[in-house]
């Protein structure tokens, strides 16, 4: 039986598995610092996800740890950089939630459009027949443009033919053998665009990288949606845009410091707010689970992660 530590819980069924197949210790359920005292020393593996991370001073504390696996495919609150120094390798789980991640950045897309989730409320308030709703804006044709065409983003622009838009994308370097147009430059790329979807890593490199200058040239218009990460944007200047109505609206399925939200985005009818749901269904959530225990199991018994980052 291998000694695993798990930060934080993932679903019953998982927990339960992992539970039946190792010597699991739960360190939310304990006190850390005891349960650390006591058994830093026989740690082998961390099981932890995108949204415990794993810090360098934790791996430091355990000196028999071999593997880290994480369930999500972003790993921003991990630090690889610490675990390399030691060899030891990270798995996340890349591709299984691809499809999930991308419809739910095109459900924000046209619901940010069309308003969907405020003429729900509208409906609700019993305001039919009452009062007006403002006329939405047409999804079909417009310009979508991508910041990150990875996995998730190629699923995203995937998507868009379906609805005729022309796709543009911002990357750091161009993709070789790519139909879809390299825009160089961010800022450019939201001028061109009528909604920015941002699908790239979170994490240091793209800390901030949708400043108050992209929200506005995005512009007054545009709808900038984000299922990446809360860091990638500039949150106060976020809300100072659709305060000064520099930007047009906002879908957000992810924020700086989830679970809290910025209370003045509550307020406003052009933004809709998810909370971080982007790989939540059934089919990938189980996916993601599997994933996790194929590479623990390939890492325990071969020394090799399946997918390692
Ligand atoms: C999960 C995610 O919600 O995969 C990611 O990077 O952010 C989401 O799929 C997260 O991993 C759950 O902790």
């Amino acid at each position: 039986m291998t000694c695993i530590l798990q930060l934080g819980p993932l679903s019953e069924r998982f927990n339960r598995t992992l539970a039946a197949e190792h010597e699991v210790l739960p360190i939310w359920q304990a006190d850390a610092e005891a349960l650390l005292a006591e058994h830093a020393q026989r740690i082998e593996v961390v099981v932890t996800s995108a949204r415990f991370g794993c810090s360098a001073a934790l791996i430091e504390r355990l000196p028999r740890l071999r593997a880290i696996c994480s369930f999500g495919v972003g790993y921003d609150p991990i630090d690889v950089a610490a675990a390399r120094t030691r060899g030891i390798p990270v798995s996340n789980t890349p591709d299984v939630l691809n499809d999930c991640v991308a419809d739910l950045a095109f459900g924000l897309l046209i619901d940010c459009a069309r308003q969907m989730s405020r003429a729900d409320r509208f409906v609700r308030d019993g305001n039919w027949g009452r009062a007006q709703l403002p006329l939405g804006h047409r999804v079909s044709g417009k310009r979508l443009g991508i910041l990150g065409l990875g996995r998730i983003g190629a699923a995203i622009a995937r998507r868009s033919s379906g609805f005729e838009m022309q796709v543009r994308y911002h990357n750091r370097r161009p993709l070789a053998g790519c139909d879809y147009a390299y825009e160089a430059s961010l800022h450019e790329l939201a001028r061109w665009s009528d909604f920015l979807i941002v699908a790239c890593p979170g994490g240091e490199n793209t800390r901030n990288l949708v400043d108050r200058p992209v929200m506005d040239a995005l512009g007054s218009q545009g709808v900038l949606i984000n299922v990446s990460r809360g860091s990638v944007i500039d949150e106060p200047a976020l809300v100072s845009a659709l305060q000064d109505g520099r930007l047009g609206g906002a879908g957000l399925d992810v924020y700086v410091h989830e679970p809290q939200v910025p209370p003045a985005l509550l307020e406003m009818p052009n933004v809709v707010l998810l909370p971080h749901i982007g790989s939540a269904t059934e089919e990938t959530r189980l996916a993601m689970e599997e994933l996790l225990f194929d590479n623990l199991r390939s890492f325990l018994e071969r020394g090799e992660m399946l997918t390692a980052v």
